[in-house]
């Protein structure tokens, strides 16, 4: 059996092909860098990261990027020798006209190098790439506008593209408007028995969300939209334990069998508490990840097999298996001179500004640098939640000298919410403190300050950090020796760093826990964190 997610965590937006007998699965990173998290397997059922293409300032600057801005849904085909991928950049969300730069990089091979970033039209988001049957390729992509991406404007438009000039042709050709679902998006067209079948995400990237097949003789249209309904969704099943589906791409196999990915959450419920459950269904902190399942083709048209909603477990292809001992669990003792690719940083790679493995060799040495709640320079390292229920550890040495540093362990989604375990510099004490900190919609609450202070003797070289995941809350600990570990008395909700609990615009990633170190005086500090660990429960 496969089991899903078969990309546990944040990993929206799955786009999927096939070279020879290798799958590849691209998906957005939004905020975090690198760019792009691409995913090999040779049987659809185990999965390895094989590379991140956007990795370096040159291929990626995110500074200033908005929370949830960044890369959206890249595009992964396999066409004349040559991996195509297309990504948006995206800058503005908070405006009538949302704003990004759709961009085109090519390789050979998956590991790279990577082309530099050809520049796409900006009209739109979501863009794909159609190799044609007749030697032409076109850019498939959803408009922005015109009034915003919240609208339920519905438009699919097609360009052609010049591969040898890079240019696309001014000529826009709208060739679907959607079905009453509305909200009408990443488009994907595919070449099958003289019929061009579109695949478009629909109903908005919540509960509602589907995919809606259509298809025509005719690569502009007009299509007709399938007789049986969603090809994807949960919508219609209130109780399943994976929702959200939607946002689709379709794979055939060497030997014929087809397969589609989509985006899917497993929902965190409120079995007592009705109200707080959105659309009556939970809240999701561990984001949108991606899922598998088996295609069927009955009278030209695709179906899932065993009904439209997402599974946890689904037959696996007739491929041989090839295990790559991937463990859902993570340990790093920052023995590599690179950053594990478990790992992310916050808009811009990490780099000597951020921090370093090298400086003391076997640690992470984390820079003191911007705030939590910057849209810039941080030094956070962090790791999706793809669990509802783990644990998360670190050791760590700190010496602050003032107020204004810090560093610590947070569980973070945006720069509006997050907590923050932290060891600072109490300046009327002259010790060394632990706290908390939550931010809520921008809200701080501040936990062991003002005469509640928990105080790092000053014979202790490390603190052990720990945070406890457990459905709907979570709790952090510490420890002054790694083995008598004490918990806060607060703890935290899980689902308040959800894409759910957060809405309002659209929030589209998932819960990070990360090691974090920062410096508003830029006097100058770091945190040196020995080990990390990431255990299921
Ligand atoms: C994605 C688009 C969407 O590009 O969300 O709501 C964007 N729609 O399909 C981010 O996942």
């Amino acid at each position: 059996m496969i089991s899903n997610p078969i990309l546990k965590g944040f990993h929206p937006d799955p786009s999927v092909c096939r070279s020879g007998e290798d799958y590849y699965i691209a998906t957005s990173t939004f905020e975090w860098f690198p760019g792009v998290r691409i995913f090999h397997s040779k049987d659809l059922k185990n999965w390895r990261l094989a590379a991140t293409p956007l990795d370096s300032v040159e291929m990626l600057d995110m500074r200033g990027n908005p929370d949830s801005g960044g890369i959206w849904a890249p595009n992964i085909t396999y066409a004349d020798g040559l991996f195509w991928l297309l990504y948006t950049d995206v800058k503005v969300i908070d405006a009538p006209w949302k704003n990004g730069r759709n961009f085109l990089v090519t390789a050979e091979n998956i590991e790279g190098p990577w082309s530099s970033p050809i520049p796409m039209g900006n009209g739109g988001f979501d863009p794909s790439l159609l190799h044609n049957e007749d030697g032409k390729k076109y850019y498939v992509y959803r408009p922005w506008g015109p009034r915003n991406h919240s609208d339920p404007y519905n438009k699919i438009v097609v360009q052609e593209f010049d591969a040898t000039t890079n240019k696309l042709n001014k000529k826009r050709t709208n060739i679907f408007e959607g079905t009453d679902l509305k909200y009408t998006e990443a488009p994907n067209i595919y070449n099958k028995d003289g019929y061009y079948y579109l695949l478009t995400a629909e109903g908005g990237t919540s509960f509602e969300h589907s995919v809606t097949v259509a298809r025509s003789k005719d690569l502009f249209g007009p299509y007709q939209v399938s007789p049986h309904g969603s090809l994807v969704t949960t919508w219609h099943k209130p109780t399943n334990a994976i929702q959200k589906a939607g946002h689709g791409a379709l794979v055939e196999t060497q030997n014929g069998e087809w397969f589609i990915t989509y985006l899917a959450s497993r929902p965190i419920r409120f079995p007592d508490r009705p109200l707080l459950a959105r659309r009556g269904r939970g809240m999701c902190p561990l984001g949108r990840e991606t899922v598998i399942d088996r295609i069927e083709w009955v009278d030209g048209w695709p179906l899932v097999v065993g009904g439209a909603h997402a599974k946890l477990e689904i037959p696996e292809a007739n491929l041989p298996e090839c295990d790559w001992g991937v463990s859902e669990n993570f340990t790093d003792n920052f023995d590599n001179h690179k950053l594990d690719g478990n790992w992310q940083t916050l808009r811009i790679p990490f780099s000597d500004k951020l921090g370093s493995l090298t400086e003391n060799p076997g640690h992470l040495r984390l820079h003191g640098n911007d705030s939590l709640v910057s849209l810039f320079e941080q030094s956070t390292v962090a790791t999706r939640w793809r669990h509802h229920d783990f644990s998360a550890q670190t050791k760590m040495a700190f010496s602050p000298e003032n107020f204004q540093q810090s560093a610590g362990m947070c569980c973070y989604y945006n720069t509006s919410n997050w907590t923050y375990c932290l060891v600072d510099f109490d300046e009327k004490l002259n010790k060394r403190c632990l706290r908390l900190i939550q931010v809520d919609h921008q809200i701080a609450t501040f936990h062991h300050y003002d005469g509640n202070e928990i105080i790092v003797p000053d014979e202790i070289a490390h603190v052990w950090m720990k945070v406890d995941v457990k459905g709907l809350d979570y709790y952090y600990s510490y420890s002054f020796d790694g083995k008598n570990w004490v918990q806060f008395e607060k703890s935290f909700e899980s689902w308040k760093i959800s894409d759910d609990y957060i809405d309002g615009r659209g929030f589209f990633t998932g819960a990070f826990v990360g090691l974090h170190c920062e410096d508003i005086s830029s006097d100058g500090c770091f945190a040196d964190f020995e080990s990390f660990t990431y255990l299921a429960k």
